[in-house]
Formats: structure tokens, sequence, C-alpha cells
């Protein structure tokens, strides 16, 4: 599922420095020709994806990227050095459009695609290059040209790293709520959640956001079509790991049957969401006592499962399961995308 996140932001190529006019001036030759060199160009901005970045924060404390002018020409022929150019890193997935026109520009994909951004203006040309049969000491010499600039805007598509997976009514919604500032509608009732809801979590300590899909409640025979059926299921196709939300206030063997029935169904649609990292959230723990959740633990750890015991509700166990999730995320950036 597509959650757009947006910058705008202004770049401008270098000046080109300007050519340069002079006449050779040495003891004993009083006379000398032209010898004013070229102005450099100037530097031009490129964008490059990188997958070092993860969002557009960045952008909201910076918002101008400016590249360096050329030197202007000297005496003695002397070229002016080239402006430097600027290179401005974006997330890979960067879809660059002008700010004015709408227009599309790029879409920079991989890790390293590269787009020029700004050119730089050309030099000017020195004096020498005037001279002529007819006049060999010309004082003309032209200005660099100025450097491309205009304002940009990047749309990121953001795709969601975490989702949100289990029966209606498990605590879904009430634990997106508590981890972003995503306001899902909640209610006592299965099939509140219609269309899938994304909230962003964000870690004190860096600006990777961690993207959360809460999807609908899945039943058994989803795949079939059974409730709202399975096809939300594509919104968290592409996520790092799933949380198993799991409401741990239900009766005897129920949370483990729960349990089992969703699998299935995630199994019915696709062996690789199956097998793709989770974790076991028993929520409202809040609702059972200390016994039950431990005799529940036991049951899920014996299975070889990861188990977190929280209550969405009452914000119980919350600051772990963030934690664990911080960690998850940071592994996760290192590794190539
Ligand atoms: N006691 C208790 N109730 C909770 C807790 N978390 C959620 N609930 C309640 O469980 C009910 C369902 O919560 P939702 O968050 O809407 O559940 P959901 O999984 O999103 O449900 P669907 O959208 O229908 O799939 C609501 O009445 C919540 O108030 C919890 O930790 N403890
Ligand atoms: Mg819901």
């Amino acid at each position: 599922m597509a959650f757009i996140d947006e910058a705008k932001f202004f770049v401008r190529g270098g000046d080109g420095g300007r050519g340069c006019v002079s006449f050779l001036r040495e003891k004993f030759i009083p006379k000398g020709g032209p010898d004013g060199g070229d102005g450099g160009n100037g530097g031009s901005v490129y964008l490059e994806a990188s997958n070092k970045l993860l969002s557009l924060n960045d952008f909201h404390y910076r918002s101008h990227f400016i590249a360096e002018n050329g030197v202007p020409g000297m005496g003695k022929k002397k070229h002016g050095r080239a402006g430097k150019d600027k290179t401005v890193h974006v997330p890979l997935g960067s879809l660059v459009k002008d700010a004015e026109s709408g227009e599309v520009l790029a879409d920079l994909v991989a890790e390293g695609d590269r787009f020029i951004a700004a050119r730089g203006g050309l030099g000017g040309r020195g004096n020498v290059r005037f001279a002529t049969a007819q006049n060999r000491a010309p004082r003309r010499a032209t200005p660099g040209q100025p450097g491309e600039e205009r304002w940009l805007r990047l749309e990121l598509k953001l795709l969601a790293d975490v989702g949100l997976i289990g029966l209606p009514n498990a605590g879904k919604s009430t634990l997106l709520s508590k981890l972003s500032a995503a306001r899902p509608k909640i209610a006592g009732y299965p099939f509140t959640t219609l269309e899938p809801q994304l909230g962003i979590l964000k870690f004190d300590y860096d600006n990777f956001p961690c993207v959360i899909a809460d999807i609908p409640g899945l039943i058994e025979g989803a795949h079939q079509g059974v409730g709202l059926g399975h096809k939300f299921l594509r919104h968290i196709e592409r996520t790092k790991v799933l949380l198993h939300v799991i409401d741990a206030a239900g009766e005897d063997d129920e949370p483990w049957q729960n349990f089992q029935t969703l699998e299935n169904e995630l199994r019915q649609y696709k062996d690789e969401l199956a097998d793709r990292q989770r974790f076991i959230v028993l929520n409202k723990i809040d609702a059972i006592d200390k016994e039950r959740l431990a005799e529940l633990t036991a049951q899920f750890k014996g299975h070889g499962l990861e188990v977190m015991a929280v209550s969405a509700l009452e914000g119980i166990g919350l600051a772990e399961l963030k934690d664990k999730l911080a960690e998850i995320m940071l592994t996760a950036s290192q590794e190539p995308r």
C-alpha cells in the first residue's frame, strides 16, 4: 500500500566564471598580446538514489541545494577552475517532478540512479579567443552563463515495513493507534477496519520511520472470499516483519486455534508470506491473569515462536514492542533492499 511522503526544494547550478580581459605585460615586451583565459563551468546539481536514505525527512531541514560557481578566467591564459558538482542523495523510489508544472522529470528507482537536476552555466570566454588578424588586441570577453535553477518536488512511495495481521477484533487497529499517530476506527465488533490503514512509528534516536500497516481482519476461508477475503494481504507482501496479533482473552485453546487458522490462510495466499519473519503479539493481557499468560506464552514459545505480551488498550508492553521493531528496522536498513 502506498503512502506518499513529499518534499519540495530548490536546486541551482553554479554560474559559469566570466572570461578574462588581459594583456601580456612583461618587462621589455611593451605591447604583449591578449592573454585572458576562459572562465570555468559552473557545477551541476545531481540527484542520486541511495539506499542509505529511507525518508524525505532531511528535506524538511534543508530546502536549497546550490552547486559551486565556476572561477573566472585569469591572465596568462589561465582558465578558471570548474565549480564543484553537488550531489543530493534521495531515497530509492523517489519520483522527481517540476514543482511548478508538475511534469515528471525522473523516477530514481535503483541504487546509484542519477539525474541532473540543474546544470551549471558554461564559463565565459577570455579575450584570447577574440583575437583576429584585424583585431589583435580585443578588449572583449564573455560573462559566464547563469546556472539553471528550479523548484523540484519529490514524492516517495512508502511501503509498509510492518504488517499487522490477525482475526477480526484482535486489537490490530488499537495497536496501530498506540504505536503511531494514525487514528483508525476501533470498535468491539468484527470487520471494523474495511480498508488498510497506515501509521508511521518514529524512533527517538534516528529518523528512519517505520511504516506499519493495519489490514482488515482475516477469517477462516478468507482465501475463498469469506469475510472481506484476503486481497488486502497484498498490502503487506513486502513488509519486513509480520506481527500476528492474537486475542489472549480467548478461552481454552482458542488463541492457539485462531493462530493456526490465520496461518493457514496466509499459506493459502502465498507460501512466501507464511515464511516471513513474524512475532506473536498476545494482546489484551489486561483481561487475563498471570497464570494464563504464562500458559499461553509457553504454548507459543514451545512451537519456536517469538512472543510479546501487550495490552494495546492499557499500554502494557508497548515500549518493549517498539524496541523490538527498532531493532528489526535497524538490521533491515543495513541489508540491501
Ligand atoms: N481489554 C482489551 N480490549 C482491547 C485491547 N485492544 C483492543 N481491545 C478492544 O478490542 C476491540 C477490537 O479492537 P480493534 O482494534 O478494532 O480490533 P481489530 O483487530 O482492528 O478488528 P478488525 O478491524 O475488525 O479486524 C475493541 O473493542 C477494543 O477496544 C486490549 O489490549 N485489551
Ligand atoms: Mg481494525
